[in-house]
């Protein structure tokens, strides 16, 4: 039964920066399975790594032909639930990626437009967030480094996709991490779970996204 349901493709990283873990895979692995509103949620881990990232995504994609695609990614310091506005062409990392790789103002796909939009209900899941009682902001800025790679080459692998909406979402600190950088914000994967339910849920029932201030700092 399960197999005849249409697929949410939900992916999470895998630990980067000296971290012992990623909340974004915890949250999404918790996921892994679950139905929501006639659809099953599959869960990948991509590493972090530019280049093999994007190809384990175009696997993932190929092999589930998903109708909903989320990609999650940790966002050390930021304090809420960041809803990515735009992925830009553009690699350009401040530290090395776990392969060691860092690019410096490469672009992501080579002659690719500018920048792509999520195609997803951002400012609808905004207001589902925090009816919901979880602290959401839109972001301006996925940054330049392996998240906004794969957030590009999503939107890329789907532009002319139709029907499939995708985008990114930006997560802070596990508790446990904060715990080893003093003052840095978190949210427990269980509320980020959470989030990423209404995230999908809005994004299978609302198709023209609700019109309001984005009001961020970031
Ligand atoms: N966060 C990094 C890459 C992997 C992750 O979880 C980023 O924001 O680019």
């Amino acid at each position: 039964m399960n197999q005849t349901l249409p697929t949410i493709l939900l992916t999470g990283f895998a630990p980067f920066a000296g971290e012992d873990s990623n909340p974004s895979w915890e949250a999404v692995a918790a996921l892994d399975g679950e139905q929501i509103l006639g659809h099953r949620v599959v869960a990948r881990c991509l590493p972090v790594e530019f280049g093999v990232s994007l190809q384990a995504l175009r696997d993932a994609l190929d092999k589930t032909a998903p109708a909903l695609v989320i990609c999650v990614g940790q966002a050390g310091g930021r304090a809420q639930i960041g809803l990515e506005r735009v992925a830009i062409n553009v690699d350009d990392a401040r530290i090395a990626d776990n392969a060691g790789a860092q690019p410096i103002d490469e672009a992501v796909i080579a002659g690719g437009p500018a920048a792509y939009f999520s195609s997803l209900p951002i400012k609808a899941t905004l207001a589902a967030l925090r009816e919901a009682g979880i602290p959401a902001e839109i972001s301006q800025t996925a940054g330049t480094f392996v998240c906004n790679h794969v957030f590009y080459g999503l939107m890329h692998a789907l532009r002319n996709v139709h029907g499939v909406r995708g985008g990114f979402i930006h997560i802070p600190y596990a508790p446990a991490q904060a715990a080893r950088h003093p003052g840095a914000p978190s949210l427990p994967p269980a509320v980020v779970s959470q989030a990423l339910r209404l995230a999908i849920a809005t994004a299978l029932t609302v198709e023209h996204d609700a019109r309001l201030a984005a009001g961020t700092t970031h």
